[in-house]
């Protein structure tokens, strides 16, 4: 094969794997603690998100914001059920809260984010 040509092919390989990674429908969460969309009545002190498989703990990261702006969190961990799990350490008050995450799980290098949000509703 000439040179040109494996360029050629390579080019396109690589756009075609790029392009399955990064498919919006695609995402490797599962689930959660809170749930998704979840209305609580009482405050949760740590996040848990459950994925299709192992999450790279030194290549993730958890964000939580909410009325009173970003919260701060504490010891990103994996409980190793393919999850990521994280303390919240400032009291979680009535509101709509969004959860941001960034991992990369198992063996798939592609880099995934997403975002989902919980409410708490008080008592
Ligand atoms: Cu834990």
């Amino acid at each position: 094969m000439k040179p040109y040509r494996r360029l050629v092919l390579v080019m396109i390989v690589a756009a075609v794997a790029t392009g399955c990674a990064s498919s919006p429908e695609y995402s490797p969460l599962i689930g959660s603690e809170p749930e998704i969309g979840a209305s609580l009545s009482r405050a949760p002190r740590t996040l848990r998100l459950y994925y299709n498989a192992l999450p790279d703990v030194s290549r993730s990261s958890l964000r939580l914001t909410g009325p009173a702006g970003e919260h701060q969190l504490r010891g990103l961990h994996t409980m190793a059920a393919d999850d990521l799990m994280i303390e919240i350490l400032d009291p979680v008050t009535t509101g709509t809260y969004t959860v941001e995450w960034t991992t990369v799980v198992g063996d798939d290098p592609a880099v995934y984010s997403g975002s989902f949000d919980f409410s708490v509703v008080g008592n």
